[in-house]
């Protein structure tokens, strides 16, 4: 019984998150304002690649970051340093962002003073890719810092998203990573999903991951 219960408040709660989902979505839509949700473990770079894109590409183009963290405002902090309009949320426990929190931060926000929003998720590889905050796209932006198998181990994050980045490929030698076999490797296993080689740190393939999603480079 007790899990024939358990079963329906999950379902309610995401029926909830995907009603307010569709909202941000119809908001967006009337501002004509694209909204991409950045996923990936902790430490692979997603912070770091919003601070380029707040450096390189933010010269006619504003954008709006709002930054899921379990505790802190240090994401926020860093990429706020460059120009782009951060909001932190805290979720304390939980492990990725719902639409009801993303939500009320663009209840705070006059949207028309914005080009772009990016969701920067909870630092987690799993819980992120199953809860729709909202965005026109998932990204998961994974690294070869975290070695040769995250693909073949995170299945349902991978078929999730719409673009994969393999980012600090400026560190494969060191790690002693092969990109290509891994992009090949990812290939076989989601035909569908294209994977970007980055680095945050020397700017490579920063522009081909931009163009992506559609970022204006300028
Ligand atoms: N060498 C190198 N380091 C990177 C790159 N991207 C991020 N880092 C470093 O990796 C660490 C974690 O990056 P961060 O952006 O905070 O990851 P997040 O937790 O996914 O937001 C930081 O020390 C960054 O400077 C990269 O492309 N190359
Ligand atoms: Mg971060």
């Amino acid at each position: 019984m007790p899990q024939v219960t358990n079963v329906k408040i999950d379902q309610k709660i995401q029926e909830k998150n995907d009603q307010i989902a569709g909202r941000i979505r119809q908001k967006r839509q009337n501002f004509d304002i694209p909204m991409i949700d950045i996923m990936g473990s902790v430490g692979s770079g997603k912070t770091s690649v919003l601070e380029y894109f707040s450096r390189e590409f933010a010269k006619n183009q504003k954008f709006l970051v709002i930054n899921g963290d379990l505790a802190t405002d240090i994401d926020a902090q860093r990429i706020s340093r460059f120009g782009s309009k951060c909001i932190q949320i805290n979720t304390g426990r939980g492990c990725h962002l719902m639409a009801f929190q993303i939500e009320k931060a663009l209840d705070t926000i006059d949207l028309q003073k914005y080009d772009f929003i990016f969701v920067e998720n909870v630092g987690n590889l799993i819980c992120p890719s199953s809860t729709d905050v909202g965005a026109d796209k998932k990204i998961t932006i994974t690294s070869v810092t975290e070695g040769p198998y995250v693909f073949r181990k995170h299945p349902v994050t991978f078929r999730m998203s719409d673009l994969a980045v393999l980012n600090k490929i400026d560190l494969a030698l060191a790690m002693d990573i092969d990109i290509h076999e891994i992009i090949q490797g990812s290939k076989e296993l989601y035909p569908q999903l294209e994977v970007v080689p980055t680095s945050a740190k020397t700017g490579e393939g920063m522009e081909v991951f931009a163009e992506k999603i559609g970022l204006s480079i300028n």
